[in-house]
């Protein structure tokens, strides 16, 4: 009935962000009357600077796929909870799209062909990205590439998780490859079918960057401005 539905809206609403992440599976498993809650929550809520609560949200939300959850969708956030800004014109609903629907190895393509596409057409016909292209990427674009898979993860995956494990590493690049996944004992994890496509992968496993020419791209990525600049 309507009492207990504004009791519960009244407890996610005001939970601990602890207690928000526990009741998202529950209100999405009431029905009509969960989603409710939880469309509501998004309506209200201040999306400028986007949280993992409104994430999961947005996540669970995406995936019910009923009418009344899909109309909220279409009307509100047709691309997404998160901004697909570009400076250089690329659209990003495709990769979006793909997160959402936590189809992470697509993703992944997608994200190094934008990656190609941010560095230029002398990169796109070499198929490979040099390292002194990378601080030309814009702010805003590499800002959405990393909102996207954070996001979407729940905060697993995104190149400022790389960055972050990285710089707690000391930079040093052997360390970083064993804590996110891609070196075991000296054995490298080999593209693409020993890497894990999904979120049960260590933080910081995906997107994934080609070492074969040395980790100058990794390294130029994680110094970019972007991170300082949006508070990374
Ligand atoms: N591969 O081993 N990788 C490729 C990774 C290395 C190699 C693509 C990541 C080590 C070759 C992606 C790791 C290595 C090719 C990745 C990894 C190596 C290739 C697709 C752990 C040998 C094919 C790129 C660090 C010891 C030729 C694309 C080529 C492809 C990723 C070999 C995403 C994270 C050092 C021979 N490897 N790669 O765009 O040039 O299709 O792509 O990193």
């Amino acid at each position: 009935d309507n009492f207990s539905k504004s009791k519960l809206a009244h407890q996610f609403t005001n939970g601990s962000s602890k207690e928000q992440f526990e009741l998202i599976p529950q209100l999405i498993n009431m029905g009509n009357t969960g989603w409710e809650i939880l469309i509501d929550f998004l309506k209200l809520s201040n999306i400028d600077n986007i949280d993992l609560v409104q994430g999961e949200v947005f996540r669970e939300l995406y995936q019910v796929k009923m009418p009344e959850t899909e109309l909220f969708i279409q009307e509100y956030f047709p691309n997404g909870l998160a901004p697909l800004d570009s400076q250089v014109n690329i659209n990003y609903k495709s990769l979006s799209k793909l997160l959402l629907e936590q189809n992470f190895q697509e993703a992944d393509t997608l994200t190094r062909k934008i990656l190609l596409e941010l560095a230029g057409e002398s990169a796109l016909q070499r198929k490979w990205v040099y390292f002194t292209e990378v601080a030309n990427f814009p702010v805003m674009d590499l800002n959405t590439i990393n909102t996207l898979w954070w996001l979407y993860s729940g905060g697993k995956f995104g190149f400022s998780v790389q960055r972050k494990l990285w710089l707690s590493a000391g930079k040093d690049f052997n360390t970083l490859w064993r804590k996110i996944g891609w070196k075991k004992g000296n054995h490298w994890t080999r593209y693409p079918k020993e890497f894990t496509w999904n979120l049960s992968a260590p933080n910081g496993h995906l997107p994934l960057l080609n070492q074969l020419r040395g980790a100058r791209v990794a390294d130029s990525i994680f110094s970019h401005s972007v991170w300082s600049e949006k508070n990374w």
